[in-house]
């Protein structure tokens, strides 16, 4: 048995229950064997055994008092997953599904894409079973102060720099960071993805919609297209998928479909983004409401998006959104390229679809890096007590998003998988990282 089998087996065991985690160990362990195999000082030094064990599992008791005046208890969760290349960096997730499995599938994914990055950040990510949804202000303040009384003993500017991801956003950053300062009685760059009047940088609220298109027209060009002409179907209507639709519009595409939990709008005349901004940022309502803005298009409750004909998919909601079945109705109808913008969105057996059908398919831990790079972009600014122009912002995430795509599609190559960034992301993540384990002895 390789040692690559051996240490996932192991792990699995090791760690019941917990099926995100499997499938994120799995995918990654599975496709770095044949590299693993060919470096036998991994194994000498237990790289992969100390990989799969994050350094530091929080979990704790998060009481708030509704509106109702009733007590409700939340789970609270950060996973410091590894820092052998900077201090822990990752979102937080709030959302009724959220579990230690999928905490620790985030995280694990984290230190491979940050290191992909080329920024100083280590992995981490953490969360909540709280649900925002229909939630007052004071209701979600209240949450975010009690999550933050406990979560503030554990992170720093220099040890872990929490920021969002579903269900958390720049309201829930703001009562988060405004209470971190409270109680550690210093005004640091702690978090990220802060309002721009207290320490935010710009462009991080676009980046990752943005440096996924970037990464996706990025590969296209390499192969000879672009996004230009192109029609794309977006799952989701949250923060990814928005920026996501406004640079794909900036670059000549037509989005033609988005969605919420459920279900989605097709416009044959392409989205008018303004609607969907003033449903989900400004309302925080459901996407059904689009109709009531573009009468024509139309609204069809459930998971059917993919069913939509397009070039170019770029799922953007959330994990194993787009499987087996998906993935062969979008090769069908003529998809060419897939980037993904939310976290492990495509199955296992959906992946495979793609990459044997010679789909460009470009992974999360690559393609949505963009938001975890600028947001050590806004630890920068922090540090150096300056602030960016957007532009300037931008530039830097252009540039990132290329360099990334040349390092997998290098990692690719170099491996004998000629554009197979699944094991391109894989490896050239893993790399670094492993040289700075080893290089730091026992840690
Ligand atoms: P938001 O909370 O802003 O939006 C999430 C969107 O996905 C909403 O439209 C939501 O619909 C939908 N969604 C969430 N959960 C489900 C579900 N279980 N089934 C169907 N639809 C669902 O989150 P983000 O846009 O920030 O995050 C989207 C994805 O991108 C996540 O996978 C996240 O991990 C990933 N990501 C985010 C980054 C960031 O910087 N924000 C960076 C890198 C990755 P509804 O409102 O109905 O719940
Ligand atoms: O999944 C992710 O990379 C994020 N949610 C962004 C993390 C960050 O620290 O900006």
């Amino acid at each position: 048995m390789s040692y690559t089998a051996k240490v996932l087996e192991q792990a699995i065991k090791r760690n019941p229950h917990e099926p995100e985690f499997h499938q994120a160990m799995t995918e990654i362990l599975t496709t770095l064997q044949p590299f693993v195999d060919s470096h036998p000082e991994y194994e000498r030094a237990g790289v992969l055994e100390r990989l799969v064990e994050p350094e530091r599992v929080i979990m704790f008791r998060v009481p708030w008092v509704d509106d109702a005046g009733k007590m409700q208890v939340n789970k609270g969760y950060r996973v410091q997953f590894n820092s052998a290349i900077g201090p822990y960096k990752g979102g937080l997730r709030f959302h009724p599904s959220v579990s230690l499995s999928i905490i620790k599938f985030l995280g694990f994914e984290q230190i491979f894409k940050n290191s992909l990055t080329g920024q100083p950040i280590g992995g981490g990510k953490g969360g909540s079973d709280f649900d925002p949804k229909g939630k007052s202000d004071r209701e979600v303040m209240a949450f975010c102060q009690s999550f933050m009384t406990e979560l503030f003993r554990h992170i720093g500017q220099n040890t872990d720099v929490p920021a969002g991801d579903i269900g958390v956003g720049g309201r829930e950053i703001g009562f988060m960071f405004g209470q971190y300062k409270r109680l550690a009685n210093s005004f640091e760059g702690v978090l990220t993805g802060k309002g721009l009047v207290y320490g935010g940088s710009l462009a991080r609220t676009e980046a990752t919609g943005y440096g996924l298109v970037y990464l996706t027209d990025e590969m296209l060009r390499q192969h000879g297209k672009s996004l230009e002409g192109k029609t794309v179907v977006i799952s989701g209507s949250g923060n990814v998928a928005i920026y996501a639709t406004q640079k794909v519009q900036q670059l000549g595409g037509k989005v033609l479909a988005l969605s919420d939990s459920n279900g989605y709008i097709y416009d044959a005349e392409g989205i008018d983004l303004a609607a969907v901004k003033d449903i989900k940022e400004i309302k925080r309502g459901r996407i059904s409401e689009y109709k009531n803005y573009r009468p024509k298009a139309v609204y069809t409750e459930g998971t059917g998006i993919w069913n939509v004909k397009c070039d170019v998919a770029l799922p953007c909601a959330t994990q194993n959104e787009l499987g087996e079945t998906d993935a062969k109705t979008l090769v069908k109808n003529g998809c060419i390229a897939v980037g993904e913008g939310a976290n492990m969105p495509t199955t296992a057996e959906a992946t495979e679809v793609f990459l044997q059908n010679k789909v460009l398919f470009a992974p999360g831990k690559a393609a949505n890096a963009g938001g975890v790079a600028t947001s050590a972009l806004e630890m920068s600014q922090n540090s150096m007590r300056a602030s960016w122009s957007f532009d300037e912002v931008d530039q830097k995430l252009k540039v990132i998003m290329v360099n990334i795509y040349n390092n997998i599609a290098a990692a690719a190559k170099e491996a004998g998988q000629e554009d197979n960034f699944v094991a391109g992301a894989n490896i050239a993540g893993f790399k670094k990282v492993a040289e700075a384990m080893i290089l730091q002895g026992a840690i």
